[in-house]
């Protein structure tokens, strides 16, 4: 496995040079900022941003996100103009060398907390997820909007996407998944580009919207609608493992061969449909992380991994969940598990 973190580009406060001192680290997860939702990535832009990473020290080894545009999955107006530009991100990004694209297929939103920087008993801040809380929240008011979220929309076109969305149900947004699969998969095989989706957080439907990649039997329905080891995930322990229901270790061994990319982080439930984002060590949580990593060693998982979002601590600011302190412990927790699991086999 090669143990990577996410690098926002420039701008990102935790830069390169920081994180290359984080011990067995050399992988970067990063993506390309200023293209719009739906255009292609030219082969220069990925390779200025392959370049600057490799420049020190690092490499580039997963694109997340390549994101889907909405038309895509609501099965409308220019979705084969997208998929055609989705393509031919594909062949630009294997043309560079890069083999893992990660996305997702979630309605309008991204991931959605009800509280960026709730204080835990030991003075860190997270991002917490209270149902009620979320259950107020009106996506239309305006003044909503969260790290994960596209902020391009307007008042007025989110207004037009959510009506929009209202007709689309859980089997129209399967039948688009296919539709995209079954034109973007053909090409990830040609190129040898795995795709790796990411699970929905949380995973069930917010703000009356479909979500679907949220559970086993939805997983295992995903991937037959392309059988292609091109066709792969993203498995995300703390999105999935917001549903108890979620037996996180017992998917890993079910979904391994698929699997290319493992985003690990816990979360600890407080309550139906409620969770703090907490540390990454088993104790911290309601995931046991040792089980999900031996899971992965278990199975000769070769694929990247990283820390997902981390508590903001030791006074740092920045962007909520993507700290460089809280994500570095829990890369270097990661990585010990994996060593002790080694070395005692
Ligand atoms: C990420 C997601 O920050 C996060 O929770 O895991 O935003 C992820 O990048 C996207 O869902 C993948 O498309
Ligand atoms: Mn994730």
């Amino acid at each position: 496995m090669q143990m990577t973190f996410r690098w926002y580009g420039k701008d990102d406060p935790v830069t390169l040079e920081k994180i290359r001192q984080i011990p067995g680290v050399t992988g970067i997860v990063s993506a390309i900022y200023d293209v719009p939702v739906g255009e292609a990535l030219s082969l220069e832009k990925i390779l200025e941003l392959k370049k600057e990473i490799e420049d020190k020290g690092l490499t580039l080894s997963v694109i997340e996100s390549v994101p889907v545009h909405e038309d895509i999955k609501m099965g409308c107006g220019d979705r084969d103009r997208y998929i055609e530009n989705y393509c031919t991100t594909l062949r630009n990004l294997a043309k560079a060398g890069i083999d893992c694209v990660c996305y997702n297929f979630m309605p309008v939103f991204d991931w959605t907390r009800s509280d960026l920087a709730y204080e835990l008993p030991d003075g860190s801040n997270a991002l917490i997820y209270d149902n009620e809380t979320v259950l107020k929240m009106n996506p239309l008011s305006g003044d909503l909007s969260l790290p994960g979220w596209d902020s391009s929309y307007t008042k007025d076109g989110m207004r037009s996407l959510l009506e929009a969305y209202s007709k689309i149900t859980e089997e129209d947004l399967w039948n688009n998944l296919k539709y995209f699969l079954d034109r973007v998969i053909k090409v990830a095989e040609e190129v040898k580009v795995k795709m790796a989706i990411h699970p929905d957080d949380p995973p069930w439907s917010i703000f009356g919207l479909p979500r679907i990649i949220t559970s086993k039997r939805n997983i295992e329905r995903f991937l037959k609608l392309y059988d292609s080891k091109y066709n792969g995930l993203t498995l995300c322990s703390g999105s999935l493992g917001a549903d108890p229901n979620n037996d996180i270790p017992d998917m890993v061994r079910s979904f391994c061969g698929r699997i290319h990319f493992a985003h690990i982080r816990n979360i600890k439930i407080t309550g139906e449909r409620c969770f703090e984002e907490s540390a990454h060590k088993t104790e911290a949580g309601s995931l046991d992380i040792f089980e999900i990593v031996k899971a992965y060693r278990d199975c000769g998982f070769d694929g990247y991994i990283r820390p997902d979002h981390g508590r903001m601590i030791w006074g740092e600011t920045g962007r909520p969940g993507y700290g460089l302190y809280d994500r570095a412990l829990g890369a270097v927790y990661i990585n010990g598990i994996w060593e002790a699991l080694e070395k005692t086999k």
